[in-house]
């Protein structure tokens, strides 16, 4: 029987769930080396984490590593039911409250290894969590897709620490009573665009009007498991924050709150990281809470030990 130690927390209604002992040995090379070794041969121990029965769709995972650079308090590779993700917003929100939670940081900043870069996440004294994101850029503007039973849907194509397609001007109502229709809606749309050549977008980011006091927009995120991300995301308010950069509509230093489709919202700002090339610094703060701390238990004679879903050592 194998024992797996984990945390979870969740952020804006988003859970994460941070892997502390009994996770895979991936070496000692970068973190983006490790998630390769991670995808490469442990990706069952991936599903078995996060997906049915122990977990759910929405869960994302955290493999809490040993960081490359002795500066940094902790190295991170952040998952979910179908694969692993660049950066993770909320799950570093989630990552700053578990390590403090087991007392090995105190509020102040810290530099957390990812595969695609250092970010500086800051634990506030009231328990609030801003993470300095790696930089984000708006790639294309306006770009028009053909949805194949849609039409011609126009977005953003932008980059927060991970892919995301952006859509201001559609007819979807976001409101959680329309989850369905909005994750069909989204779903269309992401094959439309990975069929036109951006086979990397992997994030859906759909914009109305917002509700909550001081929001300047409600978003609907589909991730790349077709879950829906219970938070504003953190990547995606990343590469939302480059694209208003990108237009002129919000300036360093300006505050953008941003309203998940469940009502939380995280609060956003950028300093440019380089200004000629359209590249911004971005800010963006949440409040997270640990909710859970428990062993998983991995008996290979069950025969769902692996998880309900796909995972890639499988499928070979
Ligand atoms: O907060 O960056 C984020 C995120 C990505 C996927 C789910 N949440």
């Amino acid at each position: 029987m194998h024992k797996v130690s984990v945390i979870d927390s969740h952020t804006g209604g988003e859970p994460t769930r941070t892997i502390i002992n009994g996770g895979p040995n991936l070496g000692s090379g970068s973190l983006a080396e490790r998630r390769v070794v991670f995808e490469q041969e442990f990706d069952s121990f991936r599903s078995a984490v996060v997906n049915e029965p122990r977990g759910s769709d929405v869960v994302v995972g955290a493999l809490l590593c040993e960081p490359v650079d002795p500066t940094c308090a902790a190295g991170v590779i952040f998952f979910n039911n179908v694969g692993y993700l660049g950066m993770c917003g909320h799950g570093t929100m989630g990552l700053l409250v578990t390590l403090a939670y087991m007392g090995r940081i105190q509020p102040g900043a810290h530099k957390i290894e990812t595969p695609v870069g250092i970010v500086t996440a800051t634990l506030h004294p009231n328990g609030d969590v801003s993470v300095g994101n790696v930089p984000s850029w708006c790639e294309k503007q306006a770009l028009g897709i053909h949805v194949p039973d849609i039409g011609l849907v126009t977005g953003d194509l932008a980059w927060g620490g991970n892919w995301f397609f952006l859509i201001e001007d559609h007819d979807m109502d976001l409101n959680l009573v329309h989850v369905d229709r909005l994750t069909d809606y989204a779903w269309r749309v992401r094959q439309a665009v990975n069929a036109q050549g951006y086979s990397e977008v992997d994030h859906i980011e759909l914009f109305g009007p917002p509700t909550a006091a001081g929001a300047h927009a409600r978003n609907f995120v589909l991730c790349p498991g077709k879950a829906y991300d219970r938070s504003p995301c953190g990547t995606g308010t990343s590469a939302k924050i480059a694209c208003l950069a990108a237009k002129g509509k919000l300036s360093p230093g300006a505050e953008w709150i941003q309203e998940s489709i469940i009502g939380s919202t995280f609060s956003a700002q950028y300093t440019w990281f380089d200004q000629s090339r359209g590249k911004v610094c971005p800010v963006i703060t949440g409040s997270a809470f640990v909710n859970a701390e428990s062993t998983q238990l991995l008996d290979e004679r069950d025969p769902f030990c692996w998880g309900i879903g796909v995972h890639k050592n499988e499928c070979a």
